[in-house]
């Protein structure tokens, strides 16, 4: 399958990389509130120093967001989400990065998009913007379909399932069902299991330890564990209990890469490039069946 943005072959440096081994991306969170590094880089020179760092480590990808979806997290205005990211996402891409743009609204997207940025992670999955799917139709990039049940502010309380990933699946499908019908072409489809959205610690180990029923959807698959809670709770202290304090969690979301990448994963997302792109270094030498994803979407 391809992702024909018009103009751009397969070849082209504007291309998405494609290393032969899973693709890792790099956070860059320009938000003052996210868990794991929230107002680190909420100042634009610094969030545009953070992921030039970020390609150095290697990151193949830099992923700029504007928007907090930790649980709870209240939405920004569009006015201030474009003022947090545009100017992150122009300078990126024109220092020749592979930029993403982490965000649920059509037209943060579509302004990013005008200003280099190759691919659209939308959490939402086209739930969150009636216009998100016309525009991806329109623009045929490479648009990552995240499993998603509503806003940060009240989704924990959505967090139920019969079986998480029978569920999760079926969910999915029906985003891409919804996405194909609103034409975007099914190559530029990536698909996310949405690990911590609407999800328990159980829910998330669920959809990792069965990541293969995510990639018979038949589309890539992205994986967000990085930093995340339900590592810090894995990882408790023995004593008192107390969760795994979030700057400590790298090695732990690297063993999820590994054991991600092993399953096919297409691409990581985490926050701590060098840890992770070694992991998966040694998981796609290893040989293991599938650490050279099976799917390759999309324009790469
Ligand atoms: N998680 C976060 C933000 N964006 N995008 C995708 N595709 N998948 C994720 O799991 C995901 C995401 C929240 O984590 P952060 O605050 O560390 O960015």
């Amino acid at each position: 399958m391809t992702c024909p943005r018009p103009g751009i072959p397969d070849r082209h440096p504007e291309a998405l990389p494609r290393p032969g081994r899973p693709l890792v991306m790099g956070i860059v969170n320009v938000t003052p509130d996210s868990f794991s590094d929230g107002r680190r880089w909420f100042d634009p020179a610094r969030a545009v120093a953070h992921g030039l760092a970020l390609l150095e480590e290697g990151a193949d990808l830099v992923d700029v967001g504007g928007e907090s979806t930790r649980p709870g997290a209240v939405r920004p205005p569009a006015e201030e989400e474009l003022r947090r990211v545009l100017p992150v996402v122009r300078e990126l891409a024109a220092a020749g990065a592979a930029v993403s743009v982490d965000t649920m609204r059509a037209e943060v997207a579509a302004r990013a998009l005008d200003l280099g940025a190759r691919l659209v992670n939308d959490v939402s999955g086209g739930l969150a913007d009636p216009g998100m799917l016309p525009l991806m139709a329109r623009s045929a990039v490479p648009y990552v379909i995240m499993h998603w049940r509503g806003h940060a502010a009240g989704m924990q309380a959505k967090a139920g399932y019969g079986d998480v990933v029978t569920d999760v699946v079926g969910e999915l499908r029906l985003r891409i069902e919804a996405a194909l019908e609103a034409g975007v072409p099914p190559g530029c489809l990536i698909v996310d299991p949405g690990l911590g959205f609407a999800k328990s610690p159980e829910h998330n180990w669920a959809l990792l330890g069965r990541l293969r029923a995510i990639s018979a959807l038949g589309h890539p698959v992205l994986v967000g564990a990085a930093r995340k809670s339900f590592l810090g709770r894995l990882l408790a202290h023995p004593a008192t209990g107390e969760e795994r304090p979030v700057g400590m969690r790298d090695a732990a979301t690297a063993a999820v890469s590994v054991l991600a990448s092993a399953q096919g994963a297409w691409c990581v997302r985490v926050h701590d490039v060098a840890s992770t792109l070694d992991a998966v270094r040694v998981t796609a030498r290893w040989g293991t069946e599938s650490a050279v994803p099976a799917q390759q979407p999309v324009l790469l």
